[in-house]
């Protein structure tokens, strides 16, 4: 890291972090191309104006190419199990709540194996940013139908065309009352890197489902060409991210329209369960007995 102590190994606040600060030594291994690492980059960038160093952040994913992305950083991350990012993120935030916690992984570990976890973490709302890289495949397991492939797509294991109604991310977890939910493609770095930062900044639950394209095992219509012709931004749109009504009508675009920013921001957030339970500790502290 660029701009730590090198005796305490500390990052002083006024010190202005870098993308060398946040950046690992470990080379990506995705594929040249791969939507993934315009995320990486849009994290990096997130995280610098955050201004939390490294050691205060822990990253958590699941198992697929997107969930290597801990490992592209220098916070404190852990690679998990397929579909189990969640739980083990909530956890670490139970424990040590100082921590910034971001959750990672692909459309597969989160609303396929994984998808259980969501609602529950969503109405738990502790204060962590999930992060669905949505490619609309496995990719890291050679291309097979995931929760969010389109109806009729042709993959190894839809060999004739899927004939099953795709997952719809942003609506599933609006529905559930996710407090911050977001749309971003890595054609817009820009706004991807903002709204991952917005994400950050909300305190509660908040959700970015990133359009990343898998070059390798996805449709030519979901590449970042293709992307940047067809992306719409809310704001331009003249989008209130403060109208939930709207934003679950906005959401059931997902697969026909590619909306990108802020779908819902509740303007009241309501108590973190990291505050709660801290709340709590104190009022069941015991109290000193009189002498
Ligand atoms: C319990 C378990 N089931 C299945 C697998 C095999 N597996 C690994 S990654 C993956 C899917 C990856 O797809 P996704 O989560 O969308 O991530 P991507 O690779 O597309 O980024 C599967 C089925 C596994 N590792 N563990
Ligand atoms: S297989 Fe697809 S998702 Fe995986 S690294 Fe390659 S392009 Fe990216
Ligand atoms: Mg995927």
């Amino acid at each position: 890291m660029s701009s730590t102590h090198t005796d305490c190994g500390c990052t002083p606040a006024a010190l202005p972090l870098t993308v060398k600060d946040f950046r690992s030594n470990l080379k990506p291994i995705w594929c040249p191309g791969c939507g993934d690492y315009g995320v990486v980059t849009a994290l990096y960038r997130a995280l610098i104006n955050i201004g939390r160093p490294p050691h205060e952040i822990a990253f958590v994913s699941g198992i697929g190419c997107s969930s290597r992305i801990p490992g592209y950083t220098t916070a404190y991350g852990f690679n998990t199990v397929h579909g189990r990012a969640l739980p083990i993120a909530q956890g670490i935030k139970m424990a040590n709540p100082d921590l910034l916690v971001l959750v990672a992984g692909g459309d597969g570990d989160g609303f396929s194996i994984g998808g259980g976890h969501v609602p529950h973490a969503i109405r738990r709302n502790l204060d962590l940013t999930y992060i669905v890289m949505d490619n609309h495949i496995y990719g890291l397991t050679k291309g097979q139908l995931s929760p969010t492939t389109p109806r009729g797509s042709k993959t190894p294991t839809s060999a004739y065309g899927s004939i099953e109604e795709p997952v719809n991310p942003l609506l599933y977890v609006l529905a559930y009352g996710a407090g911050f939910v977001a749309q971003g493609v890595p054609a817009d770095m820009e706004g991807l890197s903002k709204m991952i930062e917005e994400a950050i900044r909300y305190p509660g639950f908040s959700f970015v489902n990133i359009q990343s394209p898998c070059v390798t095992f996805g449709d030519p219509e979901d590449q970042m060409k293709v992307q940047k012709t067809r992306m719409r931004k809310l704001a331009a749109e003249g989008h209130d991210p403060a109208n939930r009504l709207r934003a679950m009508d906005l959401a059931q675009g997902y697969g026909t329209e590619l909306y990108t920013g802020v779908f819902y921001r509740n303007p009241n957030p309501p108590p973190t369960y990291d505050q709660q339970i801290r709340e709590r500790q104190e009022v069941l502290q015991p109290k000193p007995v009189a002498a």
